[in-house]
């Protein structure tokens, strides 16, 4: 075949991908609907990313530079287009953001031509990745994402890292303005930036950490108020949505997406992790806090609220479900983007009815197998009539 030929039905199956259209899986759980394909895979990542289309310099047409993952996406709708902020992850392990843009936020996502060149005017990092996007009501746009670097404090050890919250803001998702990182005593990844002042102040949600990756002592998802953004520094932590033994987030927990302000309060996506004999497990859950006070839980749905399936099992990290983006559309549709096995993104769509009614009306942990059978009794009890 032709180097030509190859050349243009490279550019045909990939528009083929680009172009297939998302249907949702029949049979959910009635709380969102997933779909079937994934929205984003390194496949999705545009040719000239990575083949050299010059016939003399590249005549047997490789890939030069290979893509790894397209996963953990921050989100936002500009413009009435729906845009996601991905974390890329190229074949040497580095991951970098790029935009990937869609008309209806379910499918025909493409990756705009170059990805984010994210300003370095601060100490350099290794890695970064994670961006969660947050339209604050000063005007700007930031993104706050983990910035890895080595831990020279540990010379010999080649893992050994650390992580630490990165801010920049910008206006359009094409030029960026850093800001130092966020400054605090511990380690930081998981921080998302709240969307409105409180108390005049910018709101962190925090997740404190002893380690790289164990966060030890640090006792789940945290709040930190910061006075100036261009400085910004954890004085006072308080943890508002803790870990517990024997639940879904007995290992760690995160913060997801910005939260969304209902009339009800502040919804809010987060990951939790536990440990297994074959690794940790991520699932997503949900919480809720008061309009009136963010720090203040308002309903815990217990349990997991989504979780890999099927083939989402698979991929380069196992049994992972991570989300860092959801999109709410003027008709209260909730678009979740999340990723799985740290490897390609979908999307599930639900509503904000809905998931308030999730958050209210599913029974919360009670910590116990004797009180989960309890809850599980009354709702038969219920259904058959015969509740007292
Ligand atoms: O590999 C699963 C996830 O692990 C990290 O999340 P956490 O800090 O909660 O352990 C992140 O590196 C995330 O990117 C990744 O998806």
């Amino acid at each position: 075949m032709t180097y030509e030929l190859r050349k243009k039905q490279l550019f045909e199956r990939h528009e083929e991908l680009l172009s297939l259209k998302n249907e949702p899986q029949p049979w959910g759980n009635g709380i969102y609907e997933k779909y079937q394909h994934p929205i984003l895979t390194a496949e999705h990542t545009p040719l000239e990313w990575r083949y050299d289309f010059c016939e003399k310099d590249n005549p047997y047409l490789m890939q030069r530079i290979m893509m790894n993952a397209v996963l953990n996406a921050g989100a936002i709708k500009l413009d009435g287009r729906y845009l996601l902020v991905c974390r890329v992850e190229g074949a040497d392990r580095k991951s970098f953001f790029a935009v990937a843009e869609s008309s209806n936020g379910i499918d025909g996502f493409r990756f705009w031509d170059e990805p984010i060149t994210m300003p370095e005017d601060v100490i350099p990092a290794t890695n970064i990745y994670d961006m969660r996007v947050t339209q604050h009501e000063d005007g700007w746009i930031y993104g706050v994402f983990c910035a890895e670097r080595h831990d020279d404090s540990q010379p010999g050890n080649l893992s050994a890292a650390t992580a630490t919250a990165a801010i920049a803001r910008t206006k359009d998702l094409i030029k960026w303005e850093r800001l130092p990182d966020l400054k605090s005593r511990s380690q930081q990844r998981n921080v998302v930036l709240h969307p409105e002042f409180v108390d005049g102040k910018y709101a962190f949600y925090t997740r404190p950490q002893d380690g790289f990756i164990d966060t030890g002592s640090g006792g789940g998802i945290g709040w930190a108020l910061v006075d100036d953004i261009a400085h910004a520094e954890v004085k006072e932590e308080i943890i508002i949505n803790p870990r517990h033994y024997h639940t879904i987030q007995e290992v760690k927990n995160g913060e997801g997406p910005a939260p969304l302000k209902t009339p009800k309060g502040w919804l809010h996506l987060a990951h939790g992790v536990r440990g297994t004999a074959d690794g940790l497990r991520y699932v997503l859950y949900m919480y809720m806090t008061a309009l009136d006070d963010p720090t203040r839980v308002i309903a815990k749905p217990g349990g997991w609220f989504l979780v890999p399936e099927g083939e989402e099992y698979v991929g380069d990290v196992m049994n992972v479900a991570f989300s860092n983006g959801w999109i709410l559309d003027d008709n209260g549709r909730v678009l979740i983007y999340y990723a799985t096995a740290d490897t390609r993104l979908h999307v599930a769509v639900s509503s904000l009815d809905r998931l308030i009614d999730y958050c209210m009306n599913t029974p919360e942990d009670r910590l116990t197998t004797g009180a989960s059978v309890k809850t599980i009794k009354k709702l038969i009890r219920k259904n058959h009539g015969t509740l007292k």
